[in-house]
């Protein structure tokens, strides 16, 4: 495939010292960030929520695919809908598919089968994966998609956090249900769904440490 040629590069560079600080500055304003369940109903514009999409979307992708599509869900009525068929599967999660160790690892962040901030955030967003695209009618495989996917997924997380909103990534498993319920067609898979909105004013979150930098660089 012919591309449309090349361009000059338009981001911004800066002097080292400023590299060091703005390098710093965003540590410390992404290490505020946490998974949040506790969500207000106040409602969000339509609007950001475009926004913060589209920044997701400009993240990189195996060939420049662009290999994801999200739904932003703010019916109330698909909402309940999609919370039920949720917790049918999250039930049987908590009552038998996951395993004791699993239980047991995730009590400290009191998770349970009942899913109700998918009633209470004013947006859902499920992201689908595209293994293919349908060109004239023809398969077009996508590559690498699970890591373009997850690297959207983590330019939405941030796009979230830099609004000044919260997210949740939610795991309902099996997900299928959500490519029924939103008719999305059979190249599309359910990869995640990510209630968006306000904190509650009274939001709790799990005392979590992070690991230390030894742990997790490995300088050569
Ligand atoms: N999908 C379930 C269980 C769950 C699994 C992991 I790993 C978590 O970090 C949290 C929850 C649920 O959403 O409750």
């Amino acid at each position: 495939m012919q591309g449309k040629g090349f361009e000059p590069y338009q981001g911004k560079t800066y002097p080292l010292d400023e590299v060091e600080y703005r390098s710093k500055s965003f540590l410390e304003f992404m290490e505020k960030r946490r998974t949040v369940r506790d969500f207000s109903d106040q409602p969000v514009p339509q609007s950001i929520i475009r926004n913060i999409i589209m920044t997701a979307s400009s993240a990189p992708s195996g060939a420049h695919k662009q290999p994801w599509v999200f739904c932003a869900i703010s019916n109330t009525e698909l909402k309940s809908v999609i919370r039920k068929a949720a917790e049918v599967e999250e039930y049987q999660n908590y009552h038998g598919r996951m395993s004791d160790e699993w239980l047991d690892e995730l009590k400290q962040f009191n998770t349970d089968w009942n899913k109700p901030f998918i009633d209470i955030a004013p947006w859902v967003i499920v992201i689908f994966r595209k293994a293919y695209d349908f060109e004239n009618g023809e398969k077009k495989k996508n590559y690498y998609v699970q890591e373009s996917v997850g690297i959207a997924t983590g330019f939405l997380l941030s796009a979230i956090h830099q609004a000044g909103l919260v997210a949740l990534t939610h795991t309902p498993s099996p997900m299928n249900f959500l490519g029924r319920i939103l008719e999305r067609p059979e190249n599309e898979k359910p990869y995640l769904l990510i209630p968006v909105g306000y904190p509650l004013e009274q939001a709790q979150v799990p005392t979590l440490e992070r690991k230390k930098e030894d742990e997790v660089i490995i300088w050569y």
